[in-house]
């Protein structure tokens, strides 16, 4: 008998794999596969995050049509905070919104794009907190940018007016957290507290796809991203760290899109701070609609995230569009980061 052992067929090798680990499943089978681990509700906060994902997918169109039609470049008005709006950002809160109306799960949303929350005065049961498109300043040079989700349950009883005890929960009431991530290719990552799980979309099927089961995040690693330009005002630690992270040729990533630069973080190991600075004292990012969501999901793939000093998920808001400083990623950098 031969001493060479004839090689397993490669297509059977793959599938064995895939069967080992359910790559390829799609985003609705998974979401309806996974509905059991929700104590009540099940179906409506499925329903939900298939909304959420559907409206993703028309976002994503227009996202990869901006630069062949004219709905690229600031629209001329301004938002709440008296920050440009691009035509994109306007168009994906509008996509977003539409779709938690229709849906009839949501009964409020919390968005960067609007003043107030919405009262979508209904019987849904999940309040919504959404930036529809961050890293929008990214738009018009065609870099990545992404949608960030919270989810919560409503506090008060249904059917009546929605109160701040609804809106202003602590990140550690979400029930799910997710992002939209459109880069090379459009990822939905999401979390309900069972761990994290990554999914690619296929275009031309129109779906998305598990391609990133149980996502972990490296303990350490070896790449931070922060805008330097207020460094002569960081706090202390911060400083330190990143002379550290120099000493070290650690390497220096940052794409000014938050949810790029945590996914890249996640994958591989790093650390994002947005700290306090003479420029922007509070910190720049959102607690409720960008800070909070990805801070749940840092910390179910065993990360950290922390404004320097606590906890994110703790923090209790008391404005809607509250900023804090943000220090998220791999658990041993942002410890180190904040001094510990
Ligand atoms: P935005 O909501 O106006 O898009 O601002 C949030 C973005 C983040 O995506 C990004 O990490 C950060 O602002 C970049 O800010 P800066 O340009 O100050 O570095
Ligand atoms: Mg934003």
């Amino acid at each position: 008998m031969s001493k060479i052992q004839a090689s397993k067929n490669p297509v059977q090798i793959v599938e064995q794999s895939r069967i080992a680990q359910p790559m390829g499943t799609t985003l609705d089978r998974f979401i309806k596969n996974n509905q059991d681990q929700f104590a009540y509700a099940s179906g409506e906060l499925s329903q939900l995050l298939r909304d959420i994902a559907l409206a993703s997918k028309v976002v994503n169109r227009e996202v990869n049509k901006a630069g062949l039609i004219d709905i690229m470049g600031a629209l001329g008005s301004q938002n709440t905070f008296g920050e440009s709006q691009q035509k994109l950002d306007v168009l994906a809160n509008i996509r977003f919104t539409r779709a938690l109306m229709k849906g009839g799960e949501a009964c409020a949303i919390i968005s960067e794009e609007t003043e107030s929350f919405v009262d979508l005065t209904n019987h849904g049961k999940y309040v919504i907190a959404i930036d529809p498109l961050d890293g929008s300043s990214n738009i018009d040079v065609n870099v990545s940018i992404g949608t960030i989700f919270s989810i919560y349950r409503r506090k008060t009883k249904e059917g009546t007016p929605i109160s701040e005890e609804d809106i202003l929960q602590r990140g550690e009431e979400q029930v799910a957290a997710g992002y939209v991530l459109y880069g090379s290719s459009t990822m939905l990552v999401y979390t309900t507290g069972f761990g994290v799980n990554g999914f690619t979309y296929e275009p031309t099927l129109g779906e998305y796809f598990l391609s990133h089961p149980d996502l972990k995040m490296p303990e350490d690693g070896k790449i931070f991203s922060v805008n330097e330009s207020g460094l002569a005002t960081f706090p202390a630690p911060v400083v330190n760290y990143l002379q550290f992270c120099k000493a070290q040729n650690y390497t220096g990533r940052y794409i000014g899109s938050l949810v790029a630069d945590f996914h890249r973080n996640m994958l591989k190991g790093g650390i994002y701070i947005y700290p306090t600075s003479a420029h922007a004292p509070e910190g720049k990012l959102r607690l409720m609609y960008e800070c909070n969501a990805l801070a749940f999901i840092a910390e179910q793939a065993g990360g950290k995230a922390t404004d320097g000093v606590q906890r994110i998920l703790s923090i209790q808001p008391k404005t809607l569009h509250q900023r804090t400083a943000f220090y998220v990623g791999s658990k041993k950098m942002v410890e180190q980061a904040a001094g510990a």
